[in-house]
């Protein structure tokens, strides 16, 4: 079957089930992702970037490459099943620098 190209709009890896997560000894690593998008950001919760959705007793890992408004939608990465638990502090993600 034929791979289809890819878009710079669609994050990837694809949406995936992780089954096996725990929370504050798991993490899942976006540094690449938001890396690519030039995404650098103290609070990608409240800024508009990621979007922890607790959903049926799972947690929906949801990102959004524009932020808050934009014409980008949040686009689901991951599935954390049975997990509703986890924070922005379960996630790997590119922070200022703050020490400058
Ligand atoms: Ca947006």
């Amino acid at each position: 079957m034929p791979v289809p190209p890819l878009s710079l709009s669609t994050p990837r890896p694809p949406s995936s089930v992780i089954t096996d997560f725990e929370v504050g000894k798991d993490t899942i690593d976006l540094y690449d992702l938001f890396a690519d998008f030039g995404i650098e950001s103290a609070d990608p919760i409240g800024e508009g970037f990621l979007e922890l959705q607790v959903t049926g007793g799972h947690t929906n890992i949801r990102f959004g490459s524009d932020g808050t408004g934009g014409v980008a939608s949040f686009v689901t990465l991951a599935t954390l099943q049975g997990v509703t638990t986890a924070s922005i502090a379960d996630i790997i993600h590119p922070q200022p620098d703050l020490s400058l």
